[in-house]
């Protein structure tokens, strides 16, 4: 069955703003957003915590399976919000948001969520070696990736208009 709406992927580095977008998103479109963090979290999809990082080491079976048993593969209009994107199977994902910060801004939201030694310092790496775009350019086709700043509020307003306008434009392309 063809999907009346598309599946949206929004990654990056903690801190980058996937919530902030993922939110407004959901709220404009009327789609669903998933923090994978959270569901991680609340349905115990991990076995446990990494001591020195403070992240969740997640079972990522438990996890797609769950995601298998919503409606994401048959009628989208699902946000996934995750710092990861390569789990998610290609055909469920329309377009892959990559989100990106100028370091030292960065580096003023993580030191503000109580990031500090070496959690920070890995994030800080992981964006300035721009992991997650490496890693998103690598699991999706190259017309599905976009990379959008996401310095200031400036810039989530502009995002939410393209990505609002893309979403119209994919229903225009699908419809029927
Ligand atoms: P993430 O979900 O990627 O960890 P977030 O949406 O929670 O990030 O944002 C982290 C903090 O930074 C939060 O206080 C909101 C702020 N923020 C995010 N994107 C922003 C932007 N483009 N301009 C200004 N503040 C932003």
């Amino acid at each position: 069955m063809a999907r009346k709406n598309p599946n949206i992927v929004i990654t990056g580095t903690p801190g980058v703003g996937k919530t902030t977008h993922a939110e407004q998103l959901a709220r404009n479109l009327g789609f669903k957003h998933l923090s994978i963090n959270q569901i991680v979290k609340d349905e115990g999809f991990h076995e446990g915590k990494d001591e020195e990082l403070g992240s969740w080491v997640v079972d990522e079976d438990k996890l797609l399976d769950h995601l298998e048993s919503t409606s994401l593969s048959a009628t989208g209009g699902y946000i996934l919000d995750w710092h990861a994107c390569d789990l998610f199977p290609e055909r469920w994902v329309d377009l892959v948001i990559v989100l990106r910060c100028d370091s030292t801004t960065l580096y003023d939201r993580l030191s503000a969520r109580g990031y500090k030694g070496k959690k920070l310092e890995e994030n800080m790496d992981s964006e300035i070696m721009q992991v997650l775009l490496d890693e998103a350019r690598e699991s999706y086709r190259e017309e599905i990736v976009v990379e959008l700043r996401s310095d200031t509020a400036e810039d989530v307003e502009e995002n939410l208009e393209r990505v609002e306008m893309w979403v119209e434009q994919w229903r225009r392309d699908n419809a029927g």
